[in-house]
């Protein structure tokens, strides 16, 4: 498993108050109070059109009720990209417009897709779940005989081990966030725990890992150590309270906790106790890094600290000097994250962002922190720290340990340089 690598940070840099940074700075200037007029020149207060005027909508009855509900018709720029292969359309990705959400919960229309080969059309009443291999008594469950079961939630996300690869390239990509770093979303996922169907067909000494395989025509199998199926891992049913959308599993996916996408198998189909992992394309060829010293990085599931600014972003310039709020998001495979570092001067100095509760392992946590652009060229850039202590590096000391021609598990630093016009480009510091 991937070793981890730490950064010591400086006194000075822990200390120190980044320039216009300040944790206070809304408070302290009235906007939290209400006092838009305190704030002079950081905000333009806008004349109000006549208000006796009523628009249309306050003098006609409104639509009527809708069996499912869909987001307004202004709010249509916020879907999914879809990069898939124009030989082989089912295989691809749909990535997570991280740029225009808010929150830590994905909905489910715009979670992100990672398919090999399609989303296969199952028919609920014919899928059945099969656990056999080192057991005492091979099991085979029915969709109803699972909705039976006790349930239990997972409030994580699931982040695929290819995401954010366009940092492993040589020149810094000029995209929208959610489209360079959105194969990674956040629900609850509510189902069956694994420990309880295994305990129930019973577990052979021998048993060290299990094989999971999904229903889609790609014939997933990837391999998962036993103890971690025992630990948190769930067979679900749900994702946000409704029944798992066709994309991401229905009927049925594992959810492994932080760990990486491809042991998350959707349309679940079998799970065969082994002692050995198989050692499949997805655990040899794909998702592996080779390291500079020509030996590979394998079995590497939990996925490690990382941050992003997601406002200001590419896409997002500065209109006008004043006042904004740096947001962004931070998530660890490894737990809760503890703090999320921000500069504003290309990482010479930080300081501490507000985290947005509840802060739960495993799952993306909002950060924030006031900032005054006075016009001058910036450098943003966030830093996260998980409990476990790991800090999210650099994308030099990335490259230092992984060497220049990774391709999966890119987590470092990601910066956005604010030129004096506030135009607002991805750059590598
Ligand atoms: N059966 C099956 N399971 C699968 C895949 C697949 O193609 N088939 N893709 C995997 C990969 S690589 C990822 S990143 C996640 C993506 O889950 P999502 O599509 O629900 O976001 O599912 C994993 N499980
Ligand atoms: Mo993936």
């Amino acid at each position: 498993m991937g070793k981890r690598q730490r950064i010591t940070l400086r006194q000075d840099q822990r200390l120190a108050g980044s320039e216009g940074l300040d944790r206070r700075l809304f408070l302290k200037r009235g906007l939290v109070l209400g006092s838009v007029a305190a704030l002079g020149p950081s905000f333009k207060v806008h004349a109000e059109p006549d208000r006796e005027a009523f628009p249309t909508w306050m003098r006609e009855p409104g639509r009527t009720f809708s069996n499912y509900g869909q987001p307004s018709p202004h709010e249509k720029h916020a879907i999914r990209w879809i990069s898939a292969n124009p030989l082989a359309e089912g295989n691809g990705v749909s990535w997570t417009p991280l740029h225009d959400l808010a929150g830590m919960i994905t909905p489910n229309s715009l979670h992100f897709e990672r398919h090999h080969n399609g989303v296969p059309a199952i028919d609920p009443q014919q899928h059945r779940l099969q656990i056999d291999g080192l057991v005492r008594k091979p099991l085979i469950f029915s969709l109803q005989a699972l909705l039976r079961y006790p349930r239990v939630s997972r409030l994580c996300f699931i982040e695929c081990g290819g995401n954010s690869n366009a940092g492993w390239r040589p020149r810094p990509i000029q995209s929208r966030i959610g489209y360079f770093h959105g194969l990674v979303s956040c629900s609850e996922w509510t189902g069956v725990p694994l420990s309880l169907l295994l305990q129930e067909a019973g577990i052979d000494a021998r048993a060290g890992w299990l094989i999971a395989e999904g229903a889609d025509a790609a014939g997933i199998s990837v391999s998962l150590p036993l103890a971690k199926a025992l630990d948190d891992v769930i067979v679900a049913l749900y994702q946000n309270g409704e029944r798992i959308r066709p994309e991401n599993g229905y009927p049925m996916r594992l959810v492994v906790p932080g760990w990486e996408g491809i042991v998350n198998v959707k349309w679940l189909r079998r799970l065969k106790l082994v002692s050995e992992p198989l050692m499949s394309r997805y655990e040899t060829a794909k998702y592996t890094d080779l390291l500079p010293n020509g030996k590979a990085r394998q079995f590497s599931f939990q996925m490690e600290a990382k941050s992003l600014i997601t406002y200001p972003s590419p896409g997002f310039d500065l209109p006008e000097h004043g006042l904004y709020e740096i947001r962004g998001i931070a998530w660890s495979g490894a737990g809760r994250i503890s703090r999320v570092d921000v500069s504003v001067d290309g990482g010479e100095s930080w300081t501490a962002a507000e985290l947005q509760g509840p802060v739960l392992p495993a799952c993306l946590t909002r950060f924030r922190l006031p900032w005054r652009w006075r016009g001058q060229q910036a450098i943003l850039l966030s830093r996260a720290v998980d409990e476990s202590g790991y800090v999210q590096p650099t994308r030099q000391s990335l490259i230092e340990a992984r060497g220049e021609h990774g391709y999966y598990h890119y987590n470092a630093m990601v910066s956005w340089q604010v030129s004096v016009k506030g135009w607002v480009s991805h750059v590598y510091v």
